[in-house]
């Protein structure tokens, strides 16, 4: 008999060698992971870092659970346990926010999957972020989870070198994407923003990406 579920889940697609995506994988969860977005901007309020290049990002970032990404007094990137800006501990991962993204994760065949950092990125209409590798977590076996809340937008995804031909791919409210093995050091960036509204962000888009960014054991 035809077997419809052969190769994989209908709504789970395959962007490229260990990348898939969710289609509205996160919108049972849309309400509370926004929830959680705004419990951790109170204690660490969303902030536009300053590239090491000088410029002013036009996405504000937060962060929850152990380690937190920022900079640093010399400018530079890293993952640190301590909000710059209080320079007290990144606030805890909201409840709900490790099970959604281990559950995500084991959907697209990684299991075990325990995030121990959480990057919280706002955009605003006209923001975007550049083609980049998200190169400086310490086992780069690991996946990483991101879910998209709120207007869409379209992300381009290329290859291994900064002039590999790019993909674009609109990622719309409750949009997940799973990013492993062979596409964990893809470059990758999100377009500027176009001008809409959506009934649960208003005028932004969040994206939440969880990370195991310390040494696994
Ligand atoms: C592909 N965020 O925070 S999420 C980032 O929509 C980041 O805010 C974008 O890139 C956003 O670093 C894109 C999708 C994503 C995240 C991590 C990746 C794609 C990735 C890591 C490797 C390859
Ligand atoms: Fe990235």
């Amino acid at each position: 008999m035809l077997d419809l579920f052969a190769d994989e889940a209908p709504w789970q697609e395959t962007l490229a060698d260990g990348a898939f995506i969710l289609r509205r994988f996160a919108c049972h969860d849309a309400g509370q992971l926004l929830e959680g977005i705004t419990a951790v901007a109170q204690q660490a309020p969303f902030r536009q870092l300053v590239t090491p290049g000088g410029h002013t990002m036009s996405v504000s970032m937060t962060n929850c659970g152990s380690l937190g990404w920022r900079t640093d007094s010399r400018g530079d990137y890293c993952y640190s346990p301590y909000d710059g800006l209080s320079g007290k501990p990144w606030p805890d991962m909201p409840d709900n926010f490790m099970h959604f993204a281990s559950r995500a994760a084991a959907e697209c065949g990684y299991p075990d999957f325990l995030p121990d950092a959480c990057l919280i990125n706002r955009y605003p209409v006209a923001a975007k972020l550049s083609l980049h590798q998200d190169k400086d977590e310490a086992d780069l076996r690991q996946p990483i989870v991101s879910v998209s809340l709120g207007l869409a937008a379209i992300f381009q995804f290329g290859g291994l070198q900064r002039h590999s031909p790019v993909k674009r791919v609109m990622l719309e409210h409750g949009d997940v994407v799973v990013w492993g093995g062979a596409s964990r050091l893809c470059f990758h960036g999100i377009l500027p923003l176009k001008a809409d509204y959506h009934p649960a962000t208003g005028p932004f888009r969040f994206n939440i990406t969880f990370r195991h960014a310390s040494k696994s054991e």
